[in-house]
Formats: C-alpha cells, sequence, structure tokens
C-alpha cells in the first residue's frame, strides 16, 4: 500500500474537491466541503478543550452528524470510542471508568455519564492536527461472550491496511458508493469509513427515507447474512447494488448461491474487532469457507485453533491508562475461533467458548446451526445449552423461519447425532441490543428463564 502522505479527505479535496463524498439523501457534501466541514467540526472541539491524545467517547448510532464528529474528533489528534447507544446504562457506568474518556459526546439519548460532555459547535478555523498513521485513531469494544467487552485500540495505519485489502479483492474505486450498513461503533462500520476515505468514493448515508431507500443508491454494502436474506426476500435487488461484502456469522452456501443467481456479487469475510475487520475473503463459489488471507496478512490454524498475525491488529486493549498487547511477543493473536484448511480455504467451525458438553459428549453449537441452516426455510438460527440434572448440559435450539417447529426438529432429527438433538425448540425472540450479532449469553439467559 502506498503511504498515504495527509488526512485522506484532504488528498482527494486537492485532486478532485467536486466529486460526490457523501450522499445522505437530500444533503450531500462534495469533497471540499467535507474537507471544510471536518475542519470546523474539530476547530469547535478544540474550542471546548479537545487536545491531540484525548480519548472522546461518542455514544450514537449512525448519521451525517455522527461521521462528521468521528471525523473532527480525529482531525483534532483525539481518540475515538464508538459506544452502541442501546448499551444499557449500568454497564456503562461499570465499562467506562475503567476507560477513562477526557470526553463524552452523546448524540443518543440523555443519558447521565459522570464524564465531561462535549456538543456539536463547529466553528471558524483549522483545527487539524499533523497527520500521524501510527498513532492510536479509535477505540473499539469486543463483543466478549460474558464479562466486560475489551476495547481494542487500532491506528490509522491499521485501519488502512485492513481496507487496502478488501479495496483491492472487491475492485472497489472512487466510482463506487458504499452504503454505510452497519454501525461505526463496531468493527465492521468502520471498515467501510476507511475504505470509503482510501479510495475516494462516495459513502452513502442512510437518512429518513431508510436504508432500503438508501440503498437503491449504493453500488457495494457490508451485510451480516441475515441481512442479505431479508434483502432476498423482497420482489426485486436494488438495480445499483453490484456487490456485497459479508460478514460477522457462518455464511450458508444456499443464501449465497441465491444472490450470485440474482446478479449480486458476494464476498465471504472473515475477520473480528481485534483486526479491524476482514482479513480473509472470496468471492462466493462452491467451496465453502472463506478463503485465504487478503494481502498482508497471516493465519495459522494451530491445534484447531486460528492464529492470526497482520498490520491490521489493534495495538492492545486499552485499560486504565495503558494498553495491554493482544498478542503473545511474536505477534500472533491466538482467535478462540476454531477452524481447518479445506483445499486453500479457512473453515471456520465455531468458537471454543461456545463449546459445552451433554452427557460426556462434546456440543460445538455451530455444528448444529451449519446444519439446521442448509433447511430453505430457515434464515437464522441459534443453539444454546440448558442445565440438565442427567446431562450437565442440553441443546435447545432457537429459530428464525417460516417452517413450524415440529417440521424443523423432524427434519433435523436424522441429520444430528442424538446428543446433537435440541431437547427444546423455540421461535428465535426478537432482538433489542443494536449491535450487529445476538448475544448468546442473553440467549442463553433467555432460554432459563423458559418455564
Ligand atoms: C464468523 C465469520 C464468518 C466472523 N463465519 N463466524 O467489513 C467486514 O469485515 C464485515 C462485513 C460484513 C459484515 C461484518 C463484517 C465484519 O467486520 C465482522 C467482524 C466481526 O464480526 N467482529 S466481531 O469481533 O464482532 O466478531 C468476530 C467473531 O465473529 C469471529 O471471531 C468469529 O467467531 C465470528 N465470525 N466472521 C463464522 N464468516
Amino acid at each position: 500500500m502506498a503511504a498515504i502522505a495527509d488526512w485522506p479527505w484532504r488528498r482527494w479535496q486537492r485532486s478532485q474537491p467536486d466529486a460526490l463524498a457523501i450522499d445522505n439523501g437530500d444533503k450531500s457534501l462534495n469533497w471540499q466541503q467535507l474537507a471544510q466541514a471536518i475542519d470546523e467540526q474539530a476547530a469547535g472541539f478544540r474550542l471546548q478543550g479537545v487536545s491531540a491524545g484525548d480519548l472522546v467517547a461518542v455514544r450514537s448510532g449512525n448519521s451525517l452528524t455522527a461521521l462528521l464528529a468521528w471525523l473532527g474528533l480525529l482531525a483534532c489528534g483525539a481518540r475515538v470510542l464508538g459506544l452502541n447507544p442501546q448499551l444499557p446504562e449500568p454497564q456503562l457506568h461499570q465499562l467506562l471508568p475503567g476507560l477513562g474518556p477526557d470526553f463524552v459526546l452523546n448524540l443518543s439519548d440523555s443519558a447521565c455519564l459522570d464524564f465531561p460532555a462535549l456538543a456539536l459547535l463547529p466553528a471558524a478555523g483549522h483545527g487539524c492536527e499533523r497527520w500521524q498513521p501510527e498513532k492510536i485513531a479509535t477505540l473499539t469494544l469486543t463483543s466478549g461472550s460474558t464479562g466486560l467487552p475489551k476495547a481494542a485500540a487500532h491506528t490509522f495505519a491499521a485501519h488502512l491496511h485492513s481496507a487496502a485489502a478488501v479495496v483491492g479483492l472487491m475492485s472497489f474505486t472512487r466510482d463506487d458508493r458504499w452504503l454505510l450498513s452497519l454501525p461505526l461503533f463496531h468493527v465492521s462500520g468502520q471498515g467501510i469509513l476507511w475504505r470509503w476515505l482510501l479510495a475516494g468514493a462516495t459513502l452513502v448515508i442512510p437518512d429518513d427515507g431508510g436504508f432500503n431507500q438508501a440503498l437503491e443508491r449504493s453500488s457495494v454494502a457490508s451485510l451480516v447474512p441475515t441481512q442479505l436474506w431479508r434483502l432476498l426476500h423482497q420482489p426485486a435487488l436494488p438495480a445499483s447494488l453490484r456487490a456485497v461484502l459479508l460478514g460477522g456469522a457462518h455464511i450458508p452456501a444456499e443464501l449465497t448461491r441465491r444472490a450470485e443467481a440474482a446478479g449480486l456479487h458476494c464476498y465471504c469475510g472473515y475477520g473480528m474487532t481485534e483486526t479491524a475487520s476482514t482479513l480473509c475473503a472470496r468471492r462466493a463459489g462452491d467451496l465453502p469457507g472463506v478463503g485465504a488471507p487478503l494481502t498482508g496478512h497471516q493465519v495459522r490454524v494451530v491445534a484447531g485453533e486460528i492464529w492470526v498475525r497482520s498490520p491490521a491488529l489493534a495495538a492492545g486493549y486499552w485499560l486504565n491508562g495503558s494498553l495491554r498487547p493482544l498478542a503473545g511477543g511474536d505477534g500472533w493473536l491466538h482467535t478462540g475461533d476454531v477452524g481447518r484448511w479445506h483445499r486453500g480455504e479457512l473453515l471456520l467451525e465455531g468458537r471454543r467458548d461456545n463449546l459445552f458438553f451433554s452427557g460426556g459428549e462434546s456440543v460445538q453449537p455451530e455444528q448444529i446451526e451449519r446444519i439446521m441452516l442448509t433447511h430453505p426455510a430457515v434464515t437464522q438460527v441459534f443453539v444454546v445449552p440448558r442445565a440438565d440434572s442427567e446431562y450437565g448440559q442440553r441443546p435447545v435450539a432457537l429459530v428464525e423461519s417460516t417452517a413450524s417447529l415440529e417440521e424443523l426438529a423432524d427434519w433435523a432429527a436424522p441429520k444430528l447425532a442424538g446428543y446433537q438433538r435440541p431437547v427444546a425448540w423455540y421461535p428465535l425472540p426478537p432482538a433489542s441490543s443494536g449491535g450487529i450479532k445476538r448475544s448468546r449469553h442473553q440467549l442463553r439467559e433467555w432460554v432459563a428463564n423458559q418455564a
């Protein structure tokens, strides 16, 4: 990747000032206007006391306002910690003291947080710090299965390494329009941001017209598999959409087969918070799996566990004023994901911490879920353990499907070993977290509370 000598938006301000940088429905900004808006945001934050190296927590969903705040803060030299506005307040009160933000910018409701508050007060002038790609740009919370999330700290350089590999794979150019389809507080949303800035393309931000209307104006989108299922259930795919990057969860072959048949190029990716989004990916095809590592990333499978080494890796986890290493001294991150190689492709089998034992047999829930997802009427399924006095734990299934639960249980029975067969079936309860994936921990608790 060629070194970038200045803030990426400055480069596009100079070389293509009139090209469309942001499409937010009625509001559009070219690169000239965007660079100016970022300067004004940065100047306004400076007047409120923000200085280089400060940590600013931004509590917001996606919007043009939130994006300009993120970029203005980064331009000030501040590090941005994105917060899911749906994180419950007690959890925020537990989490934030260890991260020690200097300021909080709350664009969501009026949660009461004990940190100096920032407001959006754009001001005249230039608030931009010098571009220093090796500085920490963002802290991103991991979606840990239990306990408090950790805050992975990424440099600008790490984000741009990740972006360059995906931009190359998908031939993403400045003529493209990537929809900001996933939240900025998650790496999947940040991935979109850095690819857009690297390529000098257009970022489409959904406005009041909603997600589907914004899709109609986009050529590329990042989607989790359930979003693509929903899209395929609509009468027609948006004509402008040429490609989707999928990730975050198992990507059923049937899903990509249907989407490809409808003319949509599907890229199957694997990544995590610590790797600043996708690190393995490939165009969907006949083989299962998420492809080989993209340029610059290395992957090994050691005793069944996936290890990763990459310039996109976080510099560490931020806690109590310092960075804690996330990888061993050799730079390899032990991901906790179980996988294997198959004809040069990485196959994901599940997470180590989801494994449980039932009557002495080990149950990997994702193995059961993958089988269930081959049923044409199943769009989402989670298998979680339920305490059992005789077996220790037994599997229970939570399913989103148009087929009846009885039909699914009958269909699944001959495909599963006895110890893998769910002993209870429930419709998947509605999501409430605002994140990109369901919390297995919450689903487990939900099941434990059923009579
Ligand atoms: C998987 C998995 C897979 C992750 N099969 N398990 O820009 C992108 O890369 C993107 C595009 C569309 C949708 C999502 C993304 C992401 O960033 C996803 C990144 C992510 O999920 N990060 S995470 O920290 O929240 O979770 C990581 C874990 O998710 C991994 O460790 C895996 O366990 C699981 N996962 N991709 C099966 N293709």
